[in-house]
C-alpha cells in the first residue's frame, strides 16, 4: 500500500465511498423501493454531498454520466464485477482497464477478490496487474475483499473477515472493504491485522438509521477508516439526511444521537 491521505479518495484520512454497481451485481431489484435510484443521475447528484469522498461505478455508467459530474464527484472505477445471473463458483469479470479508467477521469480503482474461491488464483493475478498499473498513475486501490466460495463453510466469521482484511495488506490494497464482523472488538482485530491498509465496512442490506449508524460508529471507534456503502444510501427516500448523519459520525466523531439530531435539524423527517 501507499499513503493515500492526500488522495481524493480520503478526507482527513477517512473514507466514504458511495457504491453504485448494484445494477450489475444484484440487478434492478435493488432500485425497486426507490425507483429514482435506477437513474444514475440521481445517484451522481447524491454523490455531490460533501461527505462522499468517491463514487464507485462500473464502466458503462462512468462513460455515460461522469463527464457531466467530473468537477463535483471523485470517480472510483470498479474494474471487475459479475451479475447475479451467474451461478458458478464466485468470480468477477474484468470489465475495463486501468488505462481506460484513468482516461475517463478516475482517481482510484476498486477490485473484488473472493479469497477462498476456486478462482482465487486468477482473481489475484488480475488484481496484481490492475494494482501495479494503478501505481503508475498514482491511483489509490480499494480491494472489495470477500471470503466466498465452495470451500468456505463460514465466510462471514470474524476470523474470515480479519483474514480478508489482511489479504488487502498482503496484496497491496490501500483500502480493504470488508463485511462488518459483528462487534467492535472483532473490528478492532480486523483493523489491527490489516496494518497500514485502511479498513472500511461494506454497507450491507438496508437497516434502520440507528442500527446502521451504530455499526458505522463502532467501525470508527475500532480504528476503521469509514465505509463503502450503497443500499443504505440510495434505498432511502432522503439520502442527504443519512449522509448528513454519516458526515458527523465519520468525520466529526459525533455520537449516533448527536448525528441524528443534527440531521433532523437540517432536514426534518416528514410526519
Ligand atoms: P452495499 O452497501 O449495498 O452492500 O454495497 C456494497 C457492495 O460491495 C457493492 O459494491 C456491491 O454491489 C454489493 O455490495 C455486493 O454485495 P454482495 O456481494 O454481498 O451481494
Amino acid at each position: 500500500m501507499i499513503p493515500i491521505d492526500d488522495s481524493p479518495l480520503t478526507r482527513d484520512g477517512k473514507v466514504l465511498i458511495l457504491a453504485y454497481d448494484h445494477g450489475l451485481e444484484h440487478g434492478p431489484v435493488d432500485f425497486e423501493d426507490v425507483p429514482e435510484s435506477a437513474n444514475p443521475e440521481h445517484v451522481f447528484d447524491v454523490a455531490t454531498h460533501d461527505a462522499v469522498t468517491s463514487l464507485a461505478v462500473q464502466k458503462g455508467i462512468a462513460e455515460a454520466y461522469y463527464p457531466s459530474y467530473e468537477d463535483d464527484v471523485n470517480l472510483l472505477a470498479k474494474l471487475n464485477g459479475t451479475s447475479n445471473l451467474w451461478r458458478g463458483e464466485p468470480d468477477s469479470a474484468v470489465n475495463w482497464s486501468v488505462d481506460y479508467a484513468h482516461e475517463i477521469g478516475a482517481d482510484s480503482i476498486g477490485f473484488t477478490v473472493y479469497g477462498g474461491s476456486n478462482n482465487e488464483i486468477e482473481m489475484v493475478e488480475e488484481w496484481r496487474e490492475a494494482q501495479e498499473k494503478a501505481r503508475e498513475y498514482g491511483m489509490a486501490t480499494v480491494m472489495w475483499s470477500y471470503p466466498r466460495g465452495q470451500g468456505l463453510r463460514n465466510a462471514n466469521t470474524p476470523g474470515s473477515i480479519a483474514y480478508s482484511a489482511r489479504l488487502g495488506l498482503e496484496l497491496g490494497a490501500d483500502v480493504a472493504k470488508v463485511k462488518y464482523p459483528g462487534s467492535q472488538e472483532a473490528m478492532e482485530e480486523t483493523v489491527r491485522v490489516a496494518g497500514k491498509t485502511k479498513v472500511v465496512m461494506s454497507g450491507g442490506s438496508k437497516r434502520s438509521d440507528e442500527e446502521f449508524l451504530s455499526n458505522v460508529k463502532s467501525v470508527i471507534d475500532a480504528g476503521g477508516a469509514g465505509l463503502a456503502v450503497g443500499r443504505n444510501i440510495f434505498q432511502r427516500e432522503n439520502p442527504e439526511r443519512i449522509l448528513d448523519a454519516l458526515e458527523k459520525v465519520i468525520f466529526e466523531e459525533s455520537t449516533v444521537e448527536e448525528a441524528l439530531d443534527a440531521a433532523e435539524a437540517a432536514a426534518p423527517e416528514a410526519e
